[in-house]
């Protein structure tokens, strides 16, 4: 068998997908079940005495029936696919657990892809111009991390994260060991799953010193084109770009017609090859499909035309008439280009958030933060989540784009409150469309938050306190979770007061996280510090113009980067006076934003407008934020 080195797949894979619309094989399970086999068949002699039922259990075949499993891959190959799936759609702990079977994972898995290897290794032998490919399929599983099992609870599960990462991550090792070319993360319907598939391969591939190309292709479930775990296109996509995979596809799901849109959307915006394999149509009354080869190959062809694909196969309820049918369509046509598009903090709940040079100033609603508001502190400590999660939705409706969230409380373990809300949140139709800002000072709390996130997130914050190595290793792991880090201006020394201060540090920071780190600028949101005025400290007098020169070098010297900051600190010293406390807000983001601040938390919907902000009281403001004259304080207190 020729174990390919890597360099050459992903060469002859990128230079297959520069030429031509390559053809994915199609159902493996309905061509199963034309060969009506029997218990029998699914037990061979390996599972004789197995202690239940295995027939339906498809998997166990590469182990009892390999013969039938290569005549299908062969049938595809045949057909014309270029690209063949192996056997192993529910080849994972988690859903062989119903057959009793969740022991014999990794070696199905390992059968699964030697078989696909010799049938493809021998198609690509026949004829080396025409190389093709083993996709070594991941399937979704039979469980959801984001969704409860329990219309009374919507804030259990039925797994957990890390029962997830370890089921994907043994299916993955087999199908390496198997020899696959590619891993494929598949039919993703709820993306927290995918989530843990990706943070598994990417262990896998850095503990092995190797890297597959990697597919992941999303599921969309209804007709408003979202996920079962209810994510629009771009939000499934801006979810999962940080595996960095080679191709993102639509598959299985509603047919092809009605996946139109959702493809043209997913083509738009996704810079890197896409996928299309839908299913033979919608399942009828007797969960048959209808849809015929000639029906479905018109549609795809359509779509090629319009130069909307790169990979082009098909699902449930197919067989290689459609295979056929669809590189007969396919074949002449060029591939899609590759859109370019402009590099933004893309960030999601259900629904995306792109963040840029662009976009308007981004509020994060700070209320959902035990340490800034009495009353959700209170909420929570008395375990009323579903109260304290009023106040996250007030937070949306009052304009938070995000919310930030934060429970270190000493009278509370902040770690499994997290778990608990955060899943609360995810049920909620209003909150859960918005990204989340984690906001902790204990590393766990954002471990155990960001494996409650199907979106794209926000870890609030890491620093250089600790030191270099604490920072690099926190920031590694934030990435390959796939969330944006907030960096606070603080290092070994200490917190930075001064401009100099914070530049030097937001500079050390980005240096690290984009040279060693490997982290994407645009996911980088530096926070120099937003400290009070005001306080009748003298050492305090710069305060807000430090921060809002810091933005502007910042955004002028370190190309990418978000600048961020906890405004509310800014009037601690006139807490209990909420008219100036706004005022003072507004006047600061009137001027941090013209100097390039992106985002800010804040008190969502208790901004006062700049220019309703009554003459005298803003000059009184502005002398003090600028430091113009060394009696402002005072004069802002008497007024
Ligand atoms: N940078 C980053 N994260 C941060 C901060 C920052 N997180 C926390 C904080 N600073 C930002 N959040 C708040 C939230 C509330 C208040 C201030 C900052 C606040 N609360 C009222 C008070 O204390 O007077 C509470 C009133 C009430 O109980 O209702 O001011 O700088 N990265």
């Amino acid at each position: 068998m020729a174990d390919r080195p890597q360099k050459k797949t992903w060469e002859l894979l990128a230079e297959q997908l520069a030429r031509r619309i390559l053809v994915l094989d199609g159902a493996m399970g309905s061509l199963i079940q034309g060969y009506g086999l029997t218990e029998k068949d699914f037990r061979g002699d390996r599972f004789a005495d197995h202690r239940c039922d295995l027939q339906g259990n498809n998997d166990v075949l590469c182990l009892t029936r390999p013969d039938v499993i290569r005549e299908i891959h062969l049938a595809y190959l045949a057909a014309g696919a270029d690209i063949i799936t192996t056997n192993t759609f529910g080849a994972t702990a988690i859903s062989q657990a119903d057959y009793r079977t969740q022991d014999h994972v990794y070696e199905m898995n390992l059968a699964a892809g030697r078989l696909a290897r010799a049938a493809v290794d021998r198609y690509t032998a026949q004829n080396p111009d025409r190389p093709r490919f083993v996709l070594g399929g991941l399937g979704p599983t039979s469980k959801t991390c984001s969704i409860s099992p329990d219309v009374e609870d919507p804030g259990l599960r039925a797994v957990t994260f890390d029962q997830m990462k370890a089921a994907y991550q043994e299916a993955a090792a087999g199908l390496i060991d198997g020899g696959v070319d590619i891993l494929g993360v598949e039919t993703v319907f709820d993306t927290l799953n995918a989530k843990a598939a990706i943070l598994a391969i990417l262990e896998l591939f850095a503990e092995r010193g190797r890297e597959l190309p990697v597919l992941v292709s999303g599921s969309i479930v209804d007709l408003s084109g979202r996920t079962l775990s209810g994510q629009t296109t771009e939000a499934f996509w801006n979810s999962i770009r940080h595996a960095r995979p080679f191709c993102v596809g639509l598959n299985c799901s509603l047919g092809a017609e009605e996946l139109r849109p959702y493809l043209q959307e997913l083509s738009r915006i996704a810079d890197l090859p896409v996928a299309f394999y839908p299913n033979a149509g919608l399942p009828n009354e007797l969960g048959g499909y209808d849809e015929t080869p000639a029906q479905m190959a018109a549609v795809l062809g359509d779509l090629a035309r319009q130069g909307l694909l790169n990979i082009a196969g098909c699902c449930c309820g197919t067989g290689p008439d459609f295979t056929a049918a669809i590189a007969a369509a396919v074949a002449d046509l060029p591939p899609r280009p590759i859109p370019d598009r402009p590099t933004r903090c893309r960030l999601s709940g259900l629904e995306p958030l792109n963040i840029g040079p662009d976009s308007l100033f981004v509020n994060v609603g700070e209320r959902t933060n035990v340490a800034g508001s009495r009353k959700f502190a209170r909420l929570i400590r008395e375990e009323r989540f579903e109260d304290a999660l009023e106040v996250a939705r007030q937070q949306v409706r009052s304009g938070a784009q995000v919310i930030d969230v934060s429970l270190d409380d000493p009278l509370l373990d902040a770690a499994p409150a997290m778990t608990r809300l955060l899943n609360l949140a995810a049920a909620d139709p209003e909150i859960c469309r918005v990204p989340v800002m984690l906001d902790s000072s204990q590393w766990p709390v954002f471990e155990v938050g960001l494996k409650c996130l199907q979106g794209k997130g926000i870890v609030n914050s890491i620093s250089l306190k600790d030191g270099e190595p604490a920072f690099k290793e926190k920031a590694a792991l934030i990435l390959r979770h796939g969330a944006a880090v907030v960096v606070m201006a603080f290092d070994e020394k200490g917190q930075a007061e001064t401009y100099e201060r914070k530049l030097e540090i937001c500079r050390r920071a980005y240096r690290i996280l984009t040279e060693e780190v490997g982290f994407p600028p645009e996911d980088i949101i530096l926070d120099p510090n937003i400290f009070a005025v005001a306080t009748g400290l003298a050492e305090h007098r710069r305060h807000a113009i430090d921060f809002i020169e810091a933005c502007r070098t910042i955004k002028a010297e370190l190309p990418g980067v978000l600048v961020s900051g906890g405004v509310s600190n800014l009037s601690f010293s006139f807490r209990g006076n909420n008219t100036v406390r706004e005022a003072m807000h507004s006047a600061f983001l009137y001027h941090a934003i013209a100097a390039g601040m992106d985002l800010g938390i804040v008190n969502a919907g208790q901004l006062a407008v700049y220019e309703e902000i009554p003459p005298d009281l803003l000059v009184a403001i502005e002398d003090v934020l600028f430091d113009r004259r060394p009696d402002a304080t005072e004069r802002l207190v008497e007024l």
